[in-house]
């Protein structure tokens, strides 16, 4: 591991009362002594880690630009089992860069996004799904999001990961002996029992991604995207499911050009919601901008709240909008039920050959609630929401790295079943182990940690 000392400024840059400046790597306490000294006059190395003083901040020249609260970490008693030092500045952004200035002319560097938590898992202070867990933790937007985070910082999943890949390497251990020793006259790992041990493993592997996708949805958030006909009430329904005036309503068709987006939340599953401009053949280029993105937000929908007027009688232009819906979970819905009816839902249901249209309208006191009841079906009824307190994968990188484990461990059972050498079966087996290995970082590689790592914030 490269090992350079490095520095970053950790707090949101801007004007705050205090800006926090963090630095770790071996050289830590010679490179803020020649800048922090401490206000008692004792040395930076002669102060007890881990309390914190009051030093004068000097720049690269000498000249004083702050009195701020230091507090230094030894090693391996830090966050990333370094020595560390993390100086409380007054959040300017004059002093913060002129001390970063100074820290790099004494010899630390800018740290890289992420830095400080790779560093924490490359000393072993935390596994990958944990350092994974840190950079969730920060962009968190729902509490049930934020909860599942700090579960997953506390370890849960990474707990639940190595058992299933301990009873993996058990399996592959058996499996090994039984090759070196087959012809000797010990009973060993039989086919049958290596079959039950398979699909016992499989089973729990299952479970975990059953509920992937609900926990990805809760840590993610549903994007949910209206859409419809020009002045069919979409931007009212948006405001309305938001309970504040967020997009522009007009009678003029076309109001609406841009995809505006914005976020509520349904039973503690954050929803983001997106209006669009109504599609038809633009006029302008401007409103044919708007109608291509609202095409491209459909193709990334997980969720259509198809918006017709029922006040008027639907036409080609409905049909023709709602073919760009296809094969996304949808809601129908039937608006301006406060205005006499030229649709009926059940009309409207068989005009687009779905099972059910909703009547809503954006004006009458609970006029919406149809829509945050169907809303509620598919997001959380339909969906046999998971305990966030029990165990639950909610990343991307996990659920495929579980899926690769339960093809391997598929393809073992394939093997055994077929009667074939453990040969073929223990291939796949640590096939297996490996794919859950990733999850962790018992198993990793420089692509994988940067792919990682490159999205965290500077100073993280
Ligand atoms: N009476 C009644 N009027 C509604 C309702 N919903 C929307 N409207 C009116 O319909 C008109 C269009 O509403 P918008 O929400 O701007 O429609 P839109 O689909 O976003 O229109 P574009 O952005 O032009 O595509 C406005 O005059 C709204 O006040 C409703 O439920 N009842
Ligand atoms: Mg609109």
């Amino acid at each position: 591991m490269e090992n350079a000392t490095i520095a970053a400024i950790s707090t949101h840059p801007g004007k705050s009362a205090l800006g926090i400046i963090r630095v770790s790597g071996k050289d830590t306490l010679s490179v803020i002594s020649k800048i922090i000294h401490p206000l008692s006059g004792a040395p930076v190395d002669s102060i007890t880690p881990r309390t914190q003083f009051t030093a004068r901040l000097f720049d690269s020249h000498g000249a004083l630009i702050d009195k701020p609260l230091v507090a230094v970490f030894k090693a391996p008693h830090s966050y990333t089992g370094e020595d560390m030092a993390e100086i409380s500045c007054h959040g300017s952004i004059l002093i913060l860069h002129s001390a970063m200035e100074a820290l790099c002319h004494f010899g630390a560097r800018p740290a890289l996004p992420g830095e400080f938590t790779k560093r924490a898992f490359l000393n072993n202070k935390i596994d990958l799904a944990q350092a994974e867990a840190v950079a969730d933790i920060i962009d968190a937007e729902s509490k049930a999001s934020l909860k599942l985070s700090l579960s997953q910082l506390e370890g849960k999943e990474s707990g639940a990961i190595t058992a299933l890949r301990g009873k993996i390497l058990l399996l592959l251990s058996a499996m090994e002996l039984e090759i070196d020793f087959a012809h000797e006259d010990t009973p060993g790992l039989d086919p049958k029992n290596a079959a039950e041990q398979i699909s016992a493993i499989t089973a729990d592997i299952d479970a975990l991604i059953q509920n992937a996708d609900a926990g990805i949805m809760i840590k993610n958030g549903v994007r949910c995207v209206i859409a419809g006909k020009p002045n069919a009430g979409k931007s009212s329904v948006m405001n309305a499911l938001l309970k504040k005036n967020r997009a522009i309503v007009t009678g003029m068709p076309g109001t609406t050009r841009d995809v505006i987006e914005d976020r509520f939340e349904l039973e503690g599953i954050p929803v983001r919601l997106f209006d669009t401009a109504g599609i038809r053949s633009a006029e302008n280029q401007a409103e044919e901008e708007g109608v291509k993105r609202a095409k491209g937000a459909l193709k990334e929908a997980d969720l259509v709240i198809f918006t017709a007027d029922g006040s008027v009688p639907l036409t080609k232009d409905d049909l023709e909008i709602f073919k760009e819906t296809a094969g996304r979970p949808l809601i129908v819905c039937v608006n301006k039920s406060d205005l006499k009816h030229a649709v009926s839902p059940e009309e409207a249901a068989s005009f687009f050959g779905v099972k059910e249209a909703i009547q809503i309208n954006c004006v009458k006191e609970g006029g919406i609630t149809p829509l945050t009841n169907a809303l509620k079906n598919i997001i959380i009824n339909g969906r046999n929401m998971p305990s966030i307190d029990g165990i639950l994968v909610a990343n991307l990188r996990h659920r495929q790295a579980l899926m690769e484990a339960r093809a391997a461990l598929n393809e073992a059972a394939a093997a055994a079943a077929k009667g074939l050498s453990f040969e073929f079966a223990a291939l796949d087996v640590k096939r297996a182990a490996s794919a859950l290995g990733s999850i962790t970082g018992a198993i990793s590689t420089d692509e994988i940690l940067d792919s990682i790592f490159k999205g965290f914030c500077i100073g993280k």
